[in-house]
């Protein structure tokens, strides 16, 4: 398998659970304006999964599950009943819609606006950032004496998410959500996230 990624983007929740698996996999940074990558993902983004089969897996979410599925032993995509699993699913559609779509006009406000101005693009951001304040606050409730956001234990759902809360402590900070920060932490510490981090350059 290899895994298309860019230095500390949502592909890094990728990265870390095939480090938590411990199952053989390469990296290749993504040239995402390139006609090779767009030959792999038409939407030029990362993630992307080449199977040694060829076929190529896009959307996190839908990675990640394939992955703890095809990887069952740790059982980190199963829950112990019907309800926590839609519980886990509902916490991948947030990561990767709620909370990672936030972060999209912060990044390139230029494609939320028709203006061009500085002030125009800087109000984009703003906005942004208080939506991404909003998402904290409600993640903070959630995770106020919890270690984890499902099952009690690590689960895909984690891994999926802690890049972006890393985005979250850059660009707003997490001092008005100390549970979401002592959370990121947690999962900073992890051994496998320390690896995946320490081969994309990050700290
Ligand atoms: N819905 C996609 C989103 C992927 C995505 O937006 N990835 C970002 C990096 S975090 C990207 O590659 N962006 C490139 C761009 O927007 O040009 C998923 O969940 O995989």
């Amino acid at each position: 398998m290899k895994l298309f990624y860019l230095p500390g983007a949502c592909s890094l929740g990728i990265h870390a659970l095939l480090e938590t698996l411990g199952v053989p996999f390469s990296l290749e940074k993504a040239d995402l304006g390139s006609q090779a990558f767009a030959k792999v993902n038409p939407a030029k983004a990362v993630p992307a999964l080449v199977l040694d089969s060829g076929q190529v897996l896009t959307q996190g979410p839908a990675i990640m599950q394939y992955l703890a599925d095809r990887f069952p032993e740790q059982q980190l995509g199963k829950a112990a009943s019907l309800e926590v699993q839609a519980g886990l699913q509902a916490w991948l559609a947030f990561a990767s819609s709620d909370f990672h779509g936030a972060f999209k006009p912060l990044f390139g406000a230029q494609r939320f606006t028709l203006q061009t101005d500085d002030p125009s693009l800087a109000a984009v951001q703003e906005a942004a950032k208080a939506k991404v304040e909003q998402l904290l606050v409600q993640l903070e409730t959630v995770l106020a004496g919890k270690d984890f956001l499902a099952e009690g234990r690590l689960t895909i759902a984690d891994l999926y998410l802690f890049p972006m809360l890393r985005w979250a402590k850059a660009k707003v900070g997490l001092e008005q959500v100390p549970a979401v920060a002592a959370y990121l932490a947690r999962m900073l510490a992890l051994p496998a996230v320390q690896r995946a981090m320490a081969s994309e350059g990050l700290q």
